[in-house]
């Protein structure tokens, strides 16, 4: 039963019917699906297998962008419930987050954001192609515990290295942990340019932002 509606949600993704995504998001709800396993087992799947076909060119640009938006319509259903089942709890700390200069990809740093809150952390999201200097002018701003920069994109990860360098140039960096992530990020990279850690997912960066706001 379960297995029918996660491979109905890989599809939808493929075939980029964003109406088709909210429907078997809202479907999943209902059954008691929780929103975590329809997002990891349904919908992600398919954003992989879109991904791997891009690459060999037998999906292209517009291909993508539908199956994106795919994800968004099932996105917009699934983090209030992921949201809610967080309740209300307080501030485990402040997080800023963003994606890095020159990249737009959204969806993964979102559902970080979301779990995060989720977890009792106040999360300021400041979108994607954000520079160092807007992260660490927000940083300061909210005195945040935490600063996170997803990278998509191989050209993107430099970003990720210029935020911890502008922090580390204005002061902020004694005062403001910094972890990465992003599909092409590996612990390698964040131990390369001095981070403080990495999130593979969205689940571990919040482990991660936990056991680093305890420090
Ligand atoms: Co783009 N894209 N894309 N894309 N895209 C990738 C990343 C790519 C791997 C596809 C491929 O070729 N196989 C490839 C990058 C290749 C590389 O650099 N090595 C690529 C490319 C090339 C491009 C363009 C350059 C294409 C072009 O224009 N010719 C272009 C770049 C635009 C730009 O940013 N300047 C581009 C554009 C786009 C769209 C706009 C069409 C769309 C994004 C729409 C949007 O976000 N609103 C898009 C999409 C959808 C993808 C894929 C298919 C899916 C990404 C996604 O949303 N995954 C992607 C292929 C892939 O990753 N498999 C691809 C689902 C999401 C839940 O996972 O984002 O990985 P993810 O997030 C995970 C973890 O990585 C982690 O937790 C999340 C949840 O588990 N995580 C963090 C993420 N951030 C974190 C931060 C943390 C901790 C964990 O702490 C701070």
């Amino acid at each position: 039963m379960q297995a029918e509606i996660f491979a109905a949600m890989r599809q939808s993704i493929l075939d980029g019917t964003a109406d088709q995504a909210g429907d078997l998001a809202r479907k999943a709800l209902e059954q008691g699906i929780a929103p975590l396993d329809a997002i990891d087992q349904g919908f992600v799947p398919g954003m992989n297998q879109v991904g791997e076909m891009y690459a060999q060119h037998k999906m292209f640009l517009p291909d993508m962008l539908a199956s994106a938006e795919a994800m968004k319509a099932a996105m917009i259903v699934l983090e209030p419930e992921l949201k809610r089942q967080g309740g209300e709890r307080p501030t485990a700390g402040t997080v800023v987050l963003g994606t890095a200069k020159g990249d737009i990809h959204e969806i993964g740093k979102t559902l970080v954001g979301t779990l995060l809150t989720a977890h009792g952390f106040q999360v300021h999201d400041l979108g994607v192609d954000v520079t160092g200097e807007r992260f660490a002018a927000k940083a300061r701003e909210v005195g945040a515990d935490i600063v996170g920069v997803s990278a998509l994109l191989t050209t993107t990860m430099g970003g990720q290295r210029s935020v911890i360098e502008v922090l580390s140039r204005e002061g902020l960096r004694p005062k403001v942990k910094v972890i990465v992530g992003g599909a092409p990020v590996t612990r390698r990279w964040a131990e390369e340019i001095g981070a403080d850690g990495y999130g593979k997912d969205a689940l571990s960066a919040v482990t991660l932002v936990k056991s680093l706001v305890q420090k």
